[in-house]
């Protein structure tokens, strides 16, 4: 809304006074200064421009004054004159600005009398900008690859934290944050195949704040990949501690052939002999159709990989043996198989699971057959018996022949 200051009542009294004798015969202007009632709005220590409607004729005569401030600020004016003018201040808060200006334009012609001015006055209301934050574009890695990631923020006031935080992940993730999570720059490494949607989140030093998203798609490239999860997943100790923390230790198995009861030797890949990087030799003499495991978790609940980036045309075995419940209890495992793709082929489970005294005597769930197919893709064969999951404990499984081959 546009205010306008006519004064007439203020005009009237300089044309009493007989001060434009020298422009007698000439009409007189009226003067008339326009102040939005819109308030200006700036931010501490920027430039802020402001502007009133000025009569013509007054253009070069008009005086910008700061009337009210806020306590302890050191505001600035600046200006030629005329209908605009630069304004800065250094503390948040309201601040008044007048314009003044003579009456008319020929205020020194007369007789130095009284000369009469007009003003109005416009507010300014400088208030900091909040953080405003920027996230990295999504990115595409395979699960287990580092993606550096940098959060941006800008604003106003202090920053008085940023935080990397896992917003969401596949079933199946320990949801380990980004490292280390209380920084901008930080690392983070997708455990299992999948989405994991990444919050970075900035919080300034009056509170506000602001949040972005940036998703890691973790697709694996293997030809192979299984991945056990078992329950709760992403309360390993004592990384995470709190009230469904354990430690208990689940492994996962992946035997090459079918129906031999060869656990625990080199045609197992398990924790004692397919994690380091010479790794098992398997089919043709190239490292491609090689099994590994990625991870051996041994202190919570997955997850742990096996991985064959070009598998044999030949029946694998998987196998989820409870080691030691360190304490914990029965476990829920998970299985979840891909073949070259970002799609899970099966997923199988949840499967209880119990240990004992001794590993030998924990349970192992056979749990099923995959064959690779030569186009790629698996056909994937759960093993069932008697309408449920197969489960001996291991001491049998290494004595005795397995279930037969699909
Ligand atoms: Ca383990
Ligand atoms: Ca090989």
């Amino acid at each position: 809304m546009i205010r306008r200051v006519a004064l007439l009542a203020l005009l009237a009294p300089g044309l009493s006074c007989g001060a434009r004798t020298g422009l007698a015969d000439q009409a007189y202007e009226p003067a008339s200064l326009y102040c939005t009632d819109t308030v200006f709005l700036g931010r501490p220590d920027r430039e802020i421009s402001l502007i009133v409607g000025v009569p013509r004729a007054l253009r070069s005569l008009a005086r910008w004054t700061i009337t009210e401030q806020v306590a302890g600020s050191t505001p600035q004016i600046r200006s030629d004159g005329g209908e605009r003018a630069v304004f800065q201040s250094d503390r948040e808060g309201r601040y008044t600005v007048r314009v003044t200006v003579p009456a008319a334009a020929d205020r020194d012609a007369g007789d130095g009398g009284p000369t009469a001015e007009i003003s109005c006055t416009i507010a300014v209301e400088v208030r900091a900008a909040g953080p405003v934050v920027t996230c990295p574009a999504d990115i595409t890695v395979t699960p287990l690859q580092p993606v550096d990631l940098v959060g941006r923020s800008s604003g106003d006031r202090t920053i008085r934290s940023v935080a990397w935080a896992v917003d969401g992940a596949p079933a199946g993730s320990a949801r380990r944050p980004p490292v280390p999570p209380d920084a901008a720059t930080a690392r983070f490494t997708p455990d299992i195949a999948g989405d994991h949607r990444l919050r970075f989140r900035v919080i300034d030093a009056d509170g506000a704040s602001d949040e972005c998203f940036t998703i890691v798609h973790a697709v694996p490239r293997e030809g192979l990949r299984v991945e056990l999860s078992w329950d709760p997943p992403g309360t390993s100790c004592p990384r995470e501690p709190g009230a469904a923390c354990d430690s208990s230790d689940v492994d996962l198995h992946l035997l090459q052939g079918v129906g031999d009861p060869n656990w625990r030797t080199d045609n197992d890949c398990y924790y004692g002999n397919c994690t380091n990087s010479a790794g098992l030799r398997w089919g043709n003499t190239t490292l491609d159709d090689d099994p590994h495991l990625d991870i051996d978790d041994v202190t919570g609940h997955g997850p742990e990989n096996i991985n064959i980036f070009r598998p044999s045309a030949r029946y694998y075995r998987l196998g989820v043996h409870y080691y030691s419940a360190h304490g914990a209890g029965p476990q829920a495992a998970t299985l979840t198989i891909y073949c070259n793709g970002p799609t899970p082929i099966a997923r199988l489970g949840p499967v209880t699971v119990t240990a004992r005294s001794t590993p030998e005597e924990g349970d192992l769930w056979m749990a099923a057959d995959v064959l690779p197919l030569p186009g790629g893709g698996c056909r994937v064969a759960p093993i069932a018996r008697g309408g449920g999951p197969w489960i001996v404990r291991q001491t049998e499984a290494l004595t005795t022949a397995g279930p037969p081959a699909p």
